[in-house]
This record gives structure tokens, C-alpha cells and sequence, in this order.
């Protein structure tokens, strides 16, 4: 457990009065990046100008059974936040949570009366993708989904999260309280607009009087978060006790680097994060856009091409010249161009990413970003593929990835042992994959995914074919040999 007496000299306490704090914000998704982003941001705030913005944590998904938020609860709500770079290590002890819930322990009726409490101005979210319950192609609420079906047939007992937050405006307009705004967080292109889209699209379903009031009332800010938190390991904790003095069950180690663009639209007020490293813009797309190609673009090129060629970090990735060409290549020659982004240096922009990525005391696996494969290709790359299919320009290295990642859910690796897809959609990945041959069919197969690839590319015939190509040289070459062919 957490204890802030044994941890080492120059770690950043919250000497400020925790008792001062409302619980304004409701948080869903008590992850490892909440924990060392927005959370860090309101932290620095409370302790730096007297802010009085606290959180109430909550647990949503049903597959989460409540472990961290029972540590945190025994260590009196506080949990650490360890930076780490090559040069060195630095601690802060997080103290802006007020309370913390988990539907398990708590139940759902439970997290939308905290939400229901009057001083609550915003309710966030870091959930991933896959808890918008949303069509990945096209950013509509997707109907089909289990827990929208049953949110349909139980309004009030909701399992999503747009359920939860529709069922939690509705009682606070009906109760006359004011309105929040809801904040996503997650990595998604105009994450406001696919939030407000599936909240709506949900409403809409129900009541429309309520779905008007939601366009009315409730605002969905967008915003592009950035830094890179790897998931904890046991050997991640067990080097991060030895350097804490104690064990911190809910501690999480992360990058230096901390970015957080929010647009500026609030309904019932928001922290001055913007004294706290964060900035507020009218306009988010241009930043989410930069970073979802840039940097999730090459991450998931790097995840599924080091994956299979045997790396198991993004810094074992880069101490191979090829694989740091084609990431570079990537962002430079193939995602720059797409962008609408405006007087922002774009190869400085490219040259610090790759210093990140090689940043060794920061064991993020290639694994861990290969997951959820479904949510995150439309965004990091085709909407880019479908930006050079309409000029005839060139889109290797993103058919590459393409191709890589149909390589990679085909279960099985370069040895020959089994990769196990995590996914939303793996039942589907694994029903095509059985049944098609090896090859063109594969590729075929996986390309019907029209929640992921959209109405128009799977019809596309230059784009069928260079993802034909490359998924045919990885098959015979290997994904080392051919990064290497195609780089070098
Ligand atoms: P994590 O695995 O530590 O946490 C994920 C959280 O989402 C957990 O609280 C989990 O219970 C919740 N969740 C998962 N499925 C859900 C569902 N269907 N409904 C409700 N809640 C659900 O992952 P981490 O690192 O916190 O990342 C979460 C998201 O944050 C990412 O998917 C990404 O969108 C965003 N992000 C992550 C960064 C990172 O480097 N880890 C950096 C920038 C953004
Ligand atoms: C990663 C991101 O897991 C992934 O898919 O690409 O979480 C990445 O680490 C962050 O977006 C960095 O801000």
C-alpha cells in the first residue's frame, strides 16, 4: 500500500487542503492514462492555484472487477504518478479524487446519482474506443452493439456509456439541475462529435424531447490528448516499489511529455487547466488530426510490423534503422500531407516523436498498442488512404500497415505461435480468418469488415491490390525483411 511517509525526498505531495475539493467532475475509465494525464493537470492546479476541482472516479465496464479503485480506496484515495526518462525519475502523489466508485462493488444507480449531484459541471472519459460503442467507419452509434441493445431495452438500468450519461441527463433536467458538459478524452478523431453523435443517436431511440434538449443544453468539448502511459506489468510495479519504498498498487509510470489541447466550450464552467500545461483553442481538430496520423499512425505501424518481426517494445523498434526510416516516412511522406494542421513545423514535430519512441525507460509494448485494432485503423490510417487514392499519390508504407495488421490477426506468428487478438470485433476477425485460404482470400475476407473499412475501400482496386502485395511479401519475406525491401 501507498504510504507517503516511506516515499523518497523530492517527490511532489498534495500539501494543499484535500477537504476544500467538490467532487465537479465525474470521471469514467480509472485508467492508467486518466490517472497520469487529466488527473495530473486538476493535481498541479489544486496545488499550484488553490483550485478547488476534484474527481469522483468511476468504473463502468463490466469486465472490470473493481481492483484498483479498492487499492485506492485503502490508500485514502492518493496514488503516484512516476515520470521516467532516460536522465531520471520524478514522483507525484495525486490527491484532487473525492470519491471513486466501481459498478460491481457500487452498482450503476449509485455512479449516476453522483452524477446527479448538483455541483457536477463535467463528466469525462477515457474508456477507449470501443466504449463509445460506435461504428468505427463511420462514427454513428452503433445499434447492434450488446449494451446499446440492452441500454434500448432497460433506460434506466444502462449498461454504456452513452446509456449512463443519457440516463444521468435525464434525470438532471428532470430534477432541474444544470446541465453538464461531457469531455472524451480518448483517442478518437473530433472525440466531442462521436461522443454527442452516440448520446444523441441514443436519445433519439427513446425520446426526442430529450434529444432535443441534449442539442440545446449539453455541450461534448473536443479535445487531443497526449502521453504515452504503458500498460503496468508485475515487473513494472516491482522496480516501481523499489523505487517508491513502498508498493502503490494503483502507482503508473509515464513519459515526460504531456500534451492536452481542449476546446473551449463549457456549460457550466471548467479548471483553469490552461494554468496547468493544458491549452484551450476553439478549434481541436487540426491537433487531434496531427496526432491520431502522426503519432497513432506510426505507433500502430510500429506495433503490428515490430510485433511481428519479435520486438517487444517501441524502443526495441526504433534501435532498428529500418523500422525508424519507415516510421519517420511514414509521418512525413504519408500523413504531413493529409493534414490540415497550420504553422506547426511538421518534421520538428516528426524528429520529436521518434526522440519519444526512443525513450528506453519507458517499456511500452507493441502488444499493447496492437489491441482494439478495429477502433483505431480508420482514424490513423485509412481516412489518409482514402486523402491519396483521390490524388493518385503514393500510400506504401500505410497498404503496409494494412497488410501488417491482416498478417497479425490472422492469430497466428512468424514462428508459428498463436497471437492472441484482443478486440472487440475478434469474433468476427477470427470467423473470417477460418474461413478463407491463406493469401488474396484472406485479404479479401478481412476487407469486408465494412464497419472498419467503410463502403468505398473494400471496392477500391488499387487500394485491394497494394494491400494484396504487401500482405503477400510479409507472408514470404517476413515483416523485418520487408521493411527492409521497402526502405531501404
Ligand atoms: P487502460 O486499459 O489502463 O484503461 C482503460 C479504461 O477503460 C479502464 O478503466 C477500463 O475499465 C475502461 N473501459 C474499457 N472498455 C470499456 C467499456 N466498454 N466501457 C466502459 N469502460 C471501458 O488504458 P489507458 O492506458 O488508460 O488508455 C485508455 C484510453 O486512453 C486509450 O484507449 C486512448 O483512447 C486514451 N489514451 C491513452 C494513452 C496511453 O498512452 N495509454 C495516451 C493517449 C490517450
Ligand atoms: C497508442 C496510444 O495504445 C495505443 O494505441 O498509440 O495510446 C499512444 O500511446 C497515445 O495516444 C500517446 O499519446
Amino acid at each position: 500500500m501507498l504510504s507517503v511517509d516511506l516515499l523518497p525526498e523530492g517527490t511532489v505531495l498534495p500539501k494543499y487542503d484535500r477537504s476544500a475539493l467538490h467532487k465537479r467532475i465525474v470521471h469514467f475509465g480509472f485508467g492508467a492514462f486518466h490517472r497520469s494525464h487529466q488527473a495530473v493537470c486538476t493535481d498541479i492546479l489544486a496545488a499550484e492555484q488553490h483550485s478547488d476541482w476534484g474527481y469522483c472516479e468511476c468504473e463502468i465496464n463490466p469486465a472490470n472487477t473493481g481492483e484498483l479503485i479498492k487499492a485506492l480506496r485503502q490508500q485514502d484515495l492518493l496514488y503516484s504518478v512516476t515520470e521516467k526518462a532516460d536522465s531520471g525519475l520524478k514522483t507525484r502523489v495525486v490527491g484532487v479524487i473525492k470519491e471513486a466508485l466501481y459498478r460491481h462493488g457500487d452498482g450503476i444507480e449509485k455512479i449516476i446519482d453522483a452524477m446527479c449531484q448538483p455541483d457536477v459541471a463535467i463528466v469525462s472519459a477515457t474508456v477507449t474506443e470501443k466504449g463509445y460503442c460506435y461504428q468505427p467507419a463511420t462514427g454513428e452509434l452503433n445499434l447492434d452493439n450488446p449494451a446499446i441493445k440492452h441500454d434500448l431495452a432497460n433506460p434506466e438500468q444502462p449498461d454504456s456509456l452513452p446509456g449512463i450519461i443519457l440516463a444521468a441527463i435525464k434525470r438532471r433536467r428532470a430534477l432541474g439541475l444544470p446541465p453538464f458538459s461531457v469531455m472524451s478524452c480518448d483517442n478518437m478523431p473530433e472525440n466531442g462529435r462521436v461522443t454527442r453523435n452516440v448520446v444523441i443517436q441514443l436519445a433519439e431511440q427513446q425520446d426526442q424531447a430529450l434529444a432535443d434538449y441534449i442539442r440545446s443544453h449539453i455541450t461534448f468539448p473536443s479535445t487531443m490528448v497526449d502521453r504515452i502511459v504503458p500498460a503496468m506489468t508485475p515487473e513494472a510495479f516491482e522496480e516501481l516499489s523499489g523505487k517508491l519504498g513502498c508498493s502503490d498498487p494503483v502507482g503508473v509510470e509515464c513519459e515526460p511529455f504531456f500534451q492536452w489541447v481542449i476546446e473551449d466550450n463549457f456549460v457550466s464552467g471548467r479548471p483553469a487547466w490552461e494554468k496547468a500545461g493544458a491549452e484551450l483553442v476553439a478549434d481541436v481538430l487540426p491537433f487531434e488530426e496531427m496526432k491520431l496520423r502522426m503519432l497513432n499512425g506510426s505507433h500502430s505501424l510500429l506495433a503490428y510490423l515490430g510485433y511481428l518481426a519479435g520486438y517487444e517494445h517501441i524502443s526495441d523498434c526504433m534501435d532498428d534503422p529500418y523500422y525508424l526510416k519507415a516510421a519517420r516516412s511514414l509521418m512525413l511522406d504519408e500523413q504531413a500531407p493529409t493534414l490540415s494542421t497550420k504553422n506547426v513545423d511538421l518534421v520538428a514535430y516528426a524528429d520529436s516523436l521518434i526522440a519519444r519512441y526512443q525513450n528506453r525507460a519507458i517499456k511500452h509494448r507493441t502488444y499493447q498498442i496492437a489491441t482494439d485494432g478495429t477502433q483505431k485503423l480508420p482514424q490513423r490510417w485509412l481516412d489518409s488512404i482514402r486523402w491519396h487514392l483521390a490524388r493518385g499519390s503514393d500510400f506504401t508504407l500505410l497498404a503496409l500497415g494494412v497488410a501488417s495488421w491482416m498478417r497479425f490477426v490472422g492469430g497466428v506468428d512468424e514462428q508459428g505461435k498463436t497471437i492472441v487478438i484482443n478486440d472487440p470485433l475478434h469474433e468476427q476477425l477470427a470467423q473470417l480468418v477460418n474461413s478463407s485460404a491463406e493469401g488474396d482470400e484472406r485479404v479479401a475476407a478481412l476487407l469486408s469488415l465494412r464497419a472498419v473499412f467503410g463502403d468505398d475501400l473494400p471496392d477500391n482496386s488499387l487500394f485491394r491490390e497494394r494491400v494484396s502485395h504487401y500482405y503477400q511479401k510479409l507472408l514470404t519475406a517476413g515483416a523485418k525483411e520487408t521493411v527492409r525491401q521497402v526502405i531501404g
